[in-house]
């Protein structure tokens, strides 16, 4: 079926692999190294999974049906599975499950009993843990097998496959990945999809930005002109697990080897719709050989990487001469993940935010001027809406040359330049407050724990994210707004 009808929704991305004269970015010319060019977006009406990256038509799509019929081998009638009913739903569309007619047909009954499903089940088998889903076990419809179903799959006003009603005329919309059964959130791959990955060693401060950005995103996005969506509830639910308030412990480090469900919003401006996915990797998965064969796709898939940075990862190295992890060594591993190790010669074309964190703790850094725009919030200026180029060239000239001022720092800007050819310098603290560290009793160990001294006020911590919708064409670039 023809999806032209779904052309004013996508966003009409550009060329992103334009030049312009503000960034920190290497220009090849001449026998300079090739640039890989960006993926291509995807023809309308293809999607990319989220978890697995396999890309499928719309109408190839499966579903989760909410019919369940009663096992012998699974318990009683009331047994739901050791789901209870109020169990979070973290991509919940769907119709409550109902009480279906019998209608004597013992081989379709069967179709429709709850048992473990083995694609799902593969995904997670690489992760330490799985997603929590309570429709992870529910039968699977696919437009092959028409026994489970009424009809066809059913589409939306924009011609995009969004439900089905499955042989008891049940309707579901719990759209799942055909290769991986993870599940899609509502509306995922109608619209243009950008990956933002967040990358860095363990400690960085990727998780704390994370959920500080995911706090204040309808703010940050209405002071560019953008209307943010959230897709699912595991924006929120993200927000309440990785808690950064004054007082409150910080979150402990995210578990390595674990997935964190990636974040979903929808970004809409003069009717024009944008999916962003963001992903919050494990500081280990970041450098290490076999944890990056498990996480590569995530960097391989990325349209954008944020970079996290803590400043004093330079001075661990400077001071210390045992395992401490290079900022090289994280731009060298993603730099392979892309390219398989085949990457001589090349530079990647997708946009990279070196962004350092923990702004506050540099402000007795004699290497900073105190009046330097890395203290200094952004500004916004309500007549012209966009990436303000001006405030963030004040600001990536101080950064660089604080990099500069030290060994690790230069080399660290060397090497993004030496293999990407679009980056961007930022500086942010997500708290922008002091923090004390306790003893705390966590799950029967004492851990220490650090805890905001005040209202954590984040400065700065937008930024790296406008500069990116701004290479996605999402954003315009404006200049200096009048004061
Ligand atoms: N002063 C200050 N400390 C911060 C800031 N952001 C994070 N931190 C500290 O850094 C610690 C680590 O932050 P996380 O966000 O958990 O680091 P991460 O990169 O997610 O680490 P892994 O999950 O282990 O990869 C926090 O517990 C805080 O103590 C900040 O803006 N300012
Ligand atoms: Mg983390
Ligand atoms: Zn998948």
């Amino acid at each position: 079926m023809p999806l032209s009808f779904l052309g004013g929704l996508f966003g009409g991305g550009k060329d992103r692999n334009n030049d312009s004269d503000y960034e920190d970015k290497k220009r090849s010319k001449g026998a300079g190294p090739k640039i890989v060019p960006l993926a291509p977006p995807l023809k309308q009406g293809m999607i990319k999974c989220p978890y697995c990256f396999n890309v499928f038509s719309h109408d190839d799509v499966h579903f989760k049906a909410m019919t369940l019929k009663e096992s012998a081998s699974w318990g009683n009638a009331d047994d739901d599975f050791g789901v209870e009913d109020d169990d979070f739903d973290p991509f919940g569309d769907s119709a409550e499950k109902e009480d279906t007619a019998d209608t004597g047909d013992k081989s379709i009954d069967e179709l429709f009993e709850e048992k473990e499903d083995p694609q799902f089940k593969s995904f997670w088998s690489n992760f330490a843990n799985e997603l929590v889903w309570r429709y992870a076990n529910y039968p699977v419809i696919t437009k092959d097998d028409t026994r489970m179903m009424r009809g066809t799959y059913h589409m939306d006003s924009n011609g995009f496959v969004d439900s089905v009603t499955d042989f008891y005329g049940v309707e579901t919309k719990e759209r799942i990945c055909p290769h991986c059964h993870n599940p899609l959130p509502p509306n995922y791959g109608k619209y243009q999809v950008h990956f933002i990955a967040t990358v860095g060693i363990t400690s960085s401060g990727k998780t704390v930005y994370l959920s500080q950005l995911l706090k204040g995103m309808n703010k940050y996005m209405d002071n560019v002109g953008l209307v943010p969506l959230d897709m699912t509830p595991v924006n929120k639910q993200f927000i309440e697990e990785h808690p950064v308030k004054m007082d409150v412990p910080l979150p402990q480090g995210t578990v390595p080897g674990a997935l964190t469900p990636p974040l979903f919003y929808v970004l809409i401006k003069g009717g024009v719709y944008h999916t962003l996915v963001f992903y919050d990797v494990a500081g280990e998965s970041c450098v290490e050989v076999d944890e990056l064969n498990k996480y590569g796709g995530f960097i391989r898939n990325a349209d954008g990487i944020i970079m996290i940075l803590d400043p004093h990862q330079f001075s661990l190295i400077n001071t210390s001469d045992d395992n401490v992890i290079h900022p090289t060594a994280v731009i060298q591993a993603m730099f392979n993940a892309f390219l398989g190790g085949k990457g001589q010669g090349q530079q990647l074309g997708i946009p990279l935010a070196l962004a350092l964190s923990k702004s506050d703790t540099l402000e007795d850094e004699e290497l900073i001027s105190p009046n330097s725009n890395i203290f200094r919030d952004l500004v916004y200026d309500s007549r012209r809406k966009g990436f303000d180029v001006q405030q963030y060239r004040n600001l990536m000239g101080e950064v660089r040359k604080f990099l500069n001022g030290m060994t690790e720092g230069s080399l660290t800007i060397n090497a993004i330049n030496e293999f990407f050819a679009n980056t961007g310098l930022f500086a942010f603290s997500a708290l922008n407050c002091g923090v004390k560290v306790e003893e705390r009793m966590i799950d029967g160990e004492m851990k220490k724990v650090a805890m905001p001294v005040a209202h954590p006020n984040p400065r700065r911590i937008e930024e790296p994210l406008l500069w990116m919708l701004s290479e996605f064409g999402i954003i315009p670039k404006i200049g200096q707004p009048q004061r």
